[in-house]
């Protein structure tokens, strides 16, 4: 009697709350203000978004699930997991068994559609009960994620739901790039980067769907990398930078740091070794390379041109050839860049027999050459690549040779121009130049070069004027989020005036990045009203 009567209770208890439960969920769904996934401040913007005005609820009763065969996919689910965490400080399970009272599903799918017509191509459905990104490769499914955190609401939403829900704007996102080839520039020879900066540089790209970091790992001021064979390189050539502070370099176990955590963002290390001018730290280290004619000295200053190797000997190949070799080893990705750029000493003929040269060596090594738009006046394959980054003539002769061109026009993709005469940082040789006027150019039809010879776009951050990683955002934040959209979103969804709505909705993302960006007066900066922490007071 007594346990008949215990267990009618206990049916009564778990059906009042059940009911509460249901009550609960009503009332959150009936809150649920409308929603605008087309609206969301997604950089680069989308190929396509159709908007279905619902919202599903991220909250404490969401997990994350994946394709558990495909590999990569499950770390996938944890880095979202942990970025959720870092925006909402939600503790979402992934690939765990169904929790009782689970609610929403977020699943990481690989797919074969055809449909999905790049390596990193995507698509996302939203519905109030799922959440499904699909991608035929990890790499897609990485961008997709990035784009899953950027429509994830700012603060939680309005829905009288006794804990906190973030909003998700239902309908439909197709995405994929414009160019494979989307890169910034890192200069960490004029003044050194700790391994510390470059990884914190890393999430930023990451989040905006680069897919490439360049290293310019030596120039008069420094070299920058540990070769085991050539000791001295960092031993004197790493020890000076502008402005004669100590320098610094990578161990060799630093760069491979650097390359695996860019390799688990989907970012590929592109190493410069800068030849045969901008070479005045490696020949002090080893003046047997020297070939300028004077005796070389410790370089701390900013003017550049005066230095050139020695191209006519074989002692300089022996060397370039062990460099290389070391270098391409610790490099899974497919590029060398040799640099190449103002050799104003090296005698002309010089300079086209020392870059042919190079190359051959570089491909012995099994890389594809890069070089600065001057390489494209030597013979070399059209397997080569161009960085154009002054001139039109440069660039026209690597079309004439069939070599794909990174445009990085000086002004207008330079980082480290100011951004305007009050600019704190920067030089202006190039020009000035303004958020708006980074953000407002055609890369796809710049100089007249064809659309089919451009492998991508990449904004080189020159460091004379920066030593510290708070003047590197000042100069690459806001404009590295411009040339990212240049280089993934095709021109014609392409508008200034959209972009810089999107543009002030990124401030929460960067102050919770703790970057310090230029706040540049042309965008009327969205600040959060508060922090999750003092939300979760509340
Ligand atoms: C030109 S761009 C250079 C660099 C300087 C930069 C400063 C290029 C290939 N060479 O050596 O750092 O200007 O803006």
């Amino acid at each position: 009697m007594k346990s008949t009567l215990f267990s009618s209770l206990l049916v009564c208890a778990c059906f009042i709350t059940l009911l509460s439960c249901q009550e609960e969920k009503k009332k959150r769904v009936l809150q649920f203000p409308k929603t605008d996934l087309a609206a969301s401040p997604t950089i680069p913007k989308p190929l396509k978004v159709i908007a279905t005005e619902g919202g599903f609820a991220l909250d404490q009763f969401s997990a994350i699930y994946t394709s558990e065969t495909a590999p990569g996919f499950g770390e996938l689910g944890e880095f979202l997991a942990q970025k959720i965490k870092h925006k909402t400080q939600l503790e979402i399970q992934v690939n765990g068994s169904p929790k009782q009272n689970q609610e929403g599903v977020i699943y990481i799918n690989q797919s074969d559609s055809l449909e999905l017509n790049t390596p990193e191509s995507y698509q996302i459905y939203v519905t109030p009960d799922s959440v499904i990104l699909n991608s035929n490769t990890v790499e897609g499914a990485f961008r997709g994620v990035q784009t899953l955190r950027q429509i994830i609401s700012e603060v939680p939403s309005d829905t009288l739901a006794e804990y906190p829900v973030w909003t998700i704007p239902t309908g439909k996102i197709v995405d994929g790039p414009s160019f494979e080839y989307r890169g910034t520039m890192l200069d960490v020879a004029r003044h050194f980067f700790s391994v510390a900066d470059v990884k914190k540089y890393i999430d930023l790209m990451a989040y905006y769907k680069y897919n490439v970091l360049h290293l310019h790992l030596s120039d008069d001021q420094g070299w920058r990398i540990e070769i085991k064979s050539w000791p001295k390189l960092t031993e004197i050539g790493g020890s000076t930078e502008v402005g004669g502070e100590a320098g610094g370099f990578y161990t060799q176990e630093d760069y491979k740091e650097i390359v695996a955590y860019a390799a688990e963002h989907f970012i590929t290390i592109v190493p410069e070794i800068d030849m045969p001018g901008h070479t005045n730290a490696a020949s002090v280290s080893y003046p047997i390379l020297n070939g300028n004619g004077k005796t070389p000295k410790l370089y701390e200053g900013m003017r550049v041109g005066f230095s050139t190797f020695d191209t006519r000997k074989d002692t300089v190949y022996a060397f370039i050839d062990d460099v290389i070799g070391e270098i391409a080893a610790m490099s899974p990705g497919p590029y060398f860049h040799i640099g190449g750029d103002e050799s104003h000493v090296t005698k002309k003929k010089d300079y086209v027999y020392f870059v042919e040269k190079v190359e051959k060596i570089v491909r012995k090594h099994g890389k594809r050459m890069i070089g600065w738009d001057e390489v494209a006046t030597a013979k070399v394959d059209s397997t080569s690549i161009s960085q154009f980054w002054a001139s039109k003539e440069n660039a026209q002769e690597a079309v004439d040779k069939g070599m794909k061109i990174i445009m990085s026009p000086a002004k207008k993709a330079y980082l480290d121009m100011q951004y305007d005469t009050l600019s704190k940082h920067g030089l202006h040789w190039a020009a000035y130049i303004p958020t708006d006027t980074a953000y407002i150019w055609t890369p796809e039809e710049y100089e007249g070069v064809p659309l089919e010879n451009i492998l991508g776009i990449e904004a080189p951050l020159w460091s004379e004027t920066i030593s510290t990683i708070e003047e590197l955002e000042y100069l690459a934040f806001p404009r590295a989020i411009g040339y990212a959209e240049l280089s993934w979103t095709p021109k014609e969804n392409r508008d200034w005036d959209t972009y810089k709505v999107r543009l002030a909705k990124q401030a929460p993302f960067l102050d919770r990045m703790d970057v310090k960006y230029y706040p540049s007066p042309l965008i009327d900066w969205q600040k959060s009203k508060y922090t999750y922490k003092e939300i979760l007071k509340d």
